[in-house]
């Protein structure tokens, strides 16, 4: 069923069905998957996470590290418990998790936008392909704040596997460990230099340093803020949008807090679209992002061996109706 009668403009709503949750990742061939197994030669895997308490709790007051404790029943805590008649214990906890803490994927319900996509002549608040909040991306309700994205929630990711051909993007080793807004130029220029081919169906990683500077952060439990530091892609610059837009890449992927620079949503005069290219990939293009993954080891392997292609295997939790997800990516190479 077809959600909207206007579309945004440059976005793809419909291309990929009209009740598509899954966007660009319908680009993703068993072909497509096969050349990317072809880009094992090593055997060596990355684990591409952070630990899951990185960052402590002075990164961004609504996003809190894990808080795990025991289960428990009638009995007690389920933990260090003895079965019957047994010296045998059993240990079982829960989690509370902000989803989008850490090492993360945003699931398409993550950003939206007031558009008037049933061309009533007023805007209303809709997702990826006209998906509507409340009707479709519920809540919050009730005393628990309950929420439920009964559609583009994370689990839609989850169930294709999220497997494909990763290649990575070295902004750090191009251009430093300052900050600075890469747009179109910047990035051509550093995978020119690299000789990074993007195809469609690719996942693009982007190293640029932030995921040492965060750890050492943690380490220092620094307060300082940490939201402007290293490489981050220029939302501004629309020759950049448009190479997204024509790349055919099915995910952006970075260490760095947003993949694209927060300058200009901090400036005193922000843009109307403050964060651009959360637009372009969430709500027009169905293109996922992944953030504050652990790039380091990775970055450093594939520049030694001047490589920068990999078997990546991400797939999220299959927690139905979030609008992000905790990842433990694996890179092969
Ligand atoms: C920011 O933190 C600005 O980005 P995201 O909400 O995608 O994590």
């Amino acid at each position: 069923m077809r959600r909207w009668i206007n579309r945004p403009r440059g976005s793809n709503w419909g291309d990929f069905g009209d009740d598509d949750q899954i966007g660009r990742m319908n680009l993703i061939t068993p072909a497509l998957r096969r050349a990317a197994i072809a880009e094992v030669r090593e055997g060596l895997a990355f684990t591409l996470s952070l630990p899951l308490d990185v960052p402590h709790v002075a990164f961004a007051p609504f996003r809190q590290p894990p808080q795990l404790s025991a289960a428990s029943d009638a009995d007690g805590d389920m933990f260090h418990r003895y079965d019957d008649g047994s010296d045998e214990a059993t240990c079982d906890d829960r989690v509370t998790l902000h989803t989008q803490h850490s090492t993360q994927w945003d699931a398409l319900s993550h950003r939206g936008r007031r558009f008037d996509a049933d061309g009533d002549g007023a805007a209303e608040l809709v997702y990826y392909n006209g998906f509507r909040a409340h009707d479709h991306i519920a809540g919050p309700t009730g005393a628990t704040h309950a929420t439920q994205a009964n559609a583009l929630g994370i689990e839609t990711l989850a169930v294709t596997g999220v497997q494909g051909r990763g290649v990575l993007v070295n902004l750090m080793a191009v251009h430093g460990g300052d900050s600075r807004a890469v747009g179109y130029d910047d990035l051509l220029r550093a995978m020119d230099k690299q000789r990074v081919e993007v195809g469609s169906g690719d996942f693009l990683l982007l190293y640029t340093g932030f995921d040492r500077v965060l750890l050492d952060w943690h380490a220092r439990r620094d307060t300082v803020p940490l939201q402007t530091r290293c490489c981050a892609l220029d939302g501004g610059d629309a020759r950049l949008l448009q190479w997204i837009v024509d790349s055919g890449i099915v995910a952006i992927c970075s260490d760095n807090i947003a993949v694209e620079s927060l300058l200009p949503m901090l400036s005193p005069n922000p843009p109307a679209i403050h964060l651009p290219i959360h637009d372009l990939c969430l709500f027009k293009q169905g293109i996922f992002l992944g953030e504050l993954w652990y790039l380091e080891a990775l970055a450093a392997w594939l520049l030694a061996h001047e490589r920068h292609a990999f078997l990546l295997t991400a797939p999220p939790l299959r927690l139905p109706g979030a609008v992000g997800s905790p990842v433990t990516p694996v890179a092969t190479v």
